[in-house]
């Protein structure tokens, strides 16, 4: 895993206004600041503070952040065995799987969805292994044995219900031959069902482990709808996404695009009737922390920072930014009475207890309840959803908010 590199990035904004200099002086200390309520975890940042991370923490992936969770996807892996005993490479060993699921999983949650993996099925069948009897070592195998593969007697059909991606794990790919077996897939488009053929040496390095989880992202993708997406480097409208029909080793893609997730949420955009629509399936995520960051993965507690960006874990399970995703304090919105900041709310979070508590200072010692009198703030919505809070321009010659997600003390 990379180091993540975490700069503290202090800047001033001068404003000018009301016939004299405002300066509002933005800066941070390290988390966590204070703690100073038996609930309170530890401040997330003084407002306005950007926090730059380089690069991703996580992996070589390129992906967007994480956005809360509302669907499920559940797969059922398939490892096809020959008789005499040779096994399909599945996802390596055990931290290996746990990685590859993560990465997996961090890609599908860039739109919101968590992907669900059902124990490993052992099949033992040489056609599904490879085309056996016919040698497809320099041959490719024909892409027809993909549905062969999924329709054959005795392949395990695990699912009648059409809500289940059936993924099998073989030695070569239909559509491929052996040499062409580093990794390689092929799915069906708007319907279940998947073959995956992955080098057994892919599993020894963080680039090969995201490869797989690159190849195995993309053909999911097929599965509930999405088609190739046209890419080019050069073009910012056509950035390299997961659904690129060729993906290059040493940079293997992972990010969906804001058009990709319309196409998976409207199945009337489905190309082959949305058979695949089926297979998202909507999920109410369990409202406690504990179930939050086994979902996402996240291995830190409510105080700890797992992305190293500043924000603590606890302000991104309320907030709904991603926890793996090194990413930024919220952007002030400026108007002619200071700075409004909106903080969200997210029900699973809201359920489990969590609010936030925010508080502002003049002098950076004295510390006074957001929206009370002579805080120098205003409360200007307070909904459900999310609240904004305005640090006034009156407050003072300098002024200061912070934030902090935790459960509220029970009064
Ligand atoms: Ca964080
Ligand atoms: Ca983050
Ligand atoms: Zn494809």
């Amino acid at each position: 895993m990379a180091e993540c590199s975490n700069p503290t990035v202090k800047k001033q904004i001068p404003y000018t206004g009301q016939g004299f200099d405002y300066l509002l002086r933005e800066g941070v200390s390290p988390a966590p600041i204070v703690r100073r309520r038996r609930f309170a975890w530890g401040f997330a940042v003084i407002a306005s503070l950007a926090i730059a991370t380089a690069g991703s923490c996580l992996a070589e992936l390129a992906i967007n952040p994480c956005q809360p969770i509302t669907h499920r996807v559940v797969v059922q892996p398939i490892r096809a065995n020959k008789a005499d005993g040779t096994a399909a490479t599945f996802m390596g060993n055990l931290a290996s799987q746990t990685y590859i699921k993560r990465q997996v999983n961090r890609i599908w949650s860039q739109v919101g969805v968590t992907v669900e993996w059902r124990p490993l099925f052992e099949f033992t069948d040489d056609f599904s292994y490879d085309g056996s009897p016919t040698d497809y070592s320099v041959v490719q195998r024909p892409s027809s044995d993909l549905d062969a593969v999924l329709t054959g007697a005795g392949a395990p059909l695990t699912d009648t219900t059409g809500l289940v991606v059936n993924a099998f794990f073989v030695g070569i790919c239909p559509g491929a031959n052996l040499s062409q077996s580093g990794a390689r897939g092929l799915a069906r488009v708007d319907q279940s069902g998947m073959c995956i053929s992955l080098a057994s040496s892919l599993m020894d390095t963080e680039l090969g482990r995201d490869a797989a989880a690159s190849i195995i992202a993309h053909e999911i993708g097929h599965n509930l709808g999405l088609l190739h997406y046209l890419t080019n480097s050069f073009d910012p409208l056509f950035p390299p996404n997961l659904m690129s029909s060729f993906m290059a080793l040493a940079n293997p893609p992972g990010r969906l695009i804001a058009a990709q997730k319309t196409i998976l949420f409207d199945i009337a955009l489905h190309p082959y009737g949305g058979a695949g629509f089926a297979l998202l399936q909507p999920y109410t995520p369990t409202p406690t922390y504990a179930a939050w960051a086994a979902l996402l993965g996240v291995t830190g507690g409510p105080g700890d920072d797992d992305d190293g960006d500043g924000l603590p874990n606890a302000f991104e399970f309320l907030h709904g930014s991603c926890p793996l995703t090194p990413g930024i304090f919220p952007a002030s919105t400026p108007d002619e009475s200071g700075l409004a900041w909106q903080f969200l709310k997210q029900p699973q979070a809201v359920g489990a207890g969590y609010t936030y508590l925010i508080e502002t200072s003049t002098d950076l010692s004295v510390w006074k309840t957001a929206g009370s009198p002579g805080s120098g703030s205003t409360v200007l919505t307070d909904l459900t959803g999310s609240i904004s809070i305005r640090l006034n321009y009156s407050a003072g010659p300098a002024a200061f908010l912070r934030v902090a997600a935790h459960i509220a003390p029970e009064n």
